[in-house]
């Protein structure tokens, strides 16, 4: 007989960050993590992380309402049903609860963690496979002061952490935006690649002046420089400028992906579990991409840990991702709650290995750092 799920426990996990990371709508000091325990039958425990940016200022989901989504709505669905048909769980989420991809994905990773634990497969293993065992991971610049960023850069880069750096604008002038990218730029010269994430802050005008400007400044790649829904904006920007367009709000699930490769775009999309409803809908978006030509990378909403593995196990199944991944999460957090971190190496990161996620909690950091009220 298969087991059953018997509970589901969310707990908020406030952590400091090791310095303010701005961004065009927040700055963060702080990480909220949800995690998910989730306890079946046959004595296996699942956990899961559902995380998002800023509070609500990423997207409709805050960590608060994530929370109270799995509690009030998403666990009692789940509850009693046998755990290991993943595919008839997330059919039963989805008909009764309308998006929510956030706290659907922290759920998903749970129900994949215990099913790999159970069977003594890892998550990649789950879903079909790992190519890889060691992924790429670019860093983010989002200190807020050139000269800082620059110092950052060179010791990330002397440590051998990473070669890739990504730069948060859109706050500021777009006039100062371009100086202070090409500054840095100009520091790097052909040690490292580096790219913009205006996080949606400008309009298409201001789009065109700032991307011409970081184009020959050789930044390599603007992420989502425009609103999430102006899907022939960035279609216009990508067939306009050579540098390529990174569509991330712009492009949650395989619906999203369908419909800006139909309008004609082929540049890149940012895939994140979070945004799809977790590691079996990003693969979905995924193969839409691989269809459309569009190349991938692996995105992060600066999970941690738990969230970060579920991530790399679906990104590890795919043929080598265009423009890498940015699963630098943890490292941007004072602590975790994990028993052992993941292993960032030689620019990039182990995949993690054993059963499920192959992460284990460390219950006294989890306790330490979960909220009480
Ligand atoms: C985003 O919008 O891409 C990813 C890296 C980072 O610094 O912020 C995130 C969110
Ligand atoms: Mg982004």
């Amino acid at each position: 007989m298969s087991p059953e799920i018997e509970t589901i426990e969310t707990l908020l996990v406030d952590l400091p960050t090791i310095r303010p990371h701005k961004l065009s709508m927040t700055t963060m000091a702080c990480q909220t993590l949800v995690i998910v325990r989730m306890r079946h039958s046959d004595g296996i425990e699942g956990l899961g992380e559902a995380t998002t940016i800023g509070g609500l200022s990423y997207g409709p989901e805050s960590p608060e309402g994530i929370k109270l989504t799995i509690d009030r709505y998403l666990a009692p669905l789940l509850i009693g049903q046998p755990s290991s048909n993943l595919n008839a769980l997330r059919a039963r989420m989805d008909r009764h609860v309308r998006g929510n991809s956030f706290a659907k994905s922290g759920l998903e990773t749970a129900l994949l963690d215990a099913q790999g634990k159970r069977l003594g497969l890892s998550v990649a293993e789950l879903l079909g496979g790992a190519r890889h065992d060691h992924l790429p991971v670019l860093w983010t610049l989002a200190s807020g002061d050139t000269q800082k960023d620059i110092d950052e850069a060179f010791q990330r880069l002397n440590d051998r952490r990473h070669c890739d750096f990504k730069l948060k604008i859109g706050a500021n002038a777009v006039d100062d935006d371009v100086r202070h990218v090409s500054a840095i730029k100009r520091a790097l010269g052909d040690r490292a690649s580096v790219r913009v994430d205006v996080n949606q802050a400008w309009d298409e005008a201001t789009a065109a002046r700032g991307i011409a400007a970081l184009e020959s400044a050789g930044i390599e790649l603007i992420e989502q420089p425009i609103p999430a829904r102006e899907y022939a904006g960035l279609t216009r920007l990508a067939e306009r400028f050579i540098v390529p367009m990174l569509a991330d709000e712009a492009v949650h699930d395989a619906t999203d992906g369908f419909t800006l490769a139909a309008a004609g775009f082929s540049d890149a999309f940012a895939l994140k579990i979070a945004k799809a409803g977790g590691p079996l809908g990003v693969l979905e978006l995924a193969s839409v991409a691989k269809a459309a030509g569009i190349g991938l990378y692996g995105g992060t909403m600066l999970e941690g840990t738990l969230g970060t593995a579920a991530a790399l196990h679906a990104w590890a199944t795919l043929p080598e991702m265009a423009w890498g991944t940015e699963m630098f999460g943890p490292l941007l957090l004072k602590d975790d709650i994990v028993a052992e971190p993941l292993h960032f190496h030689d620019f990039g990161v182990d995949l993690p290995q054993g059963p499920g996620l192959g992460v284990t909690l460390d219950e006294d950091k989890l306790a330490h750092y979960s909220r009480q009220d």
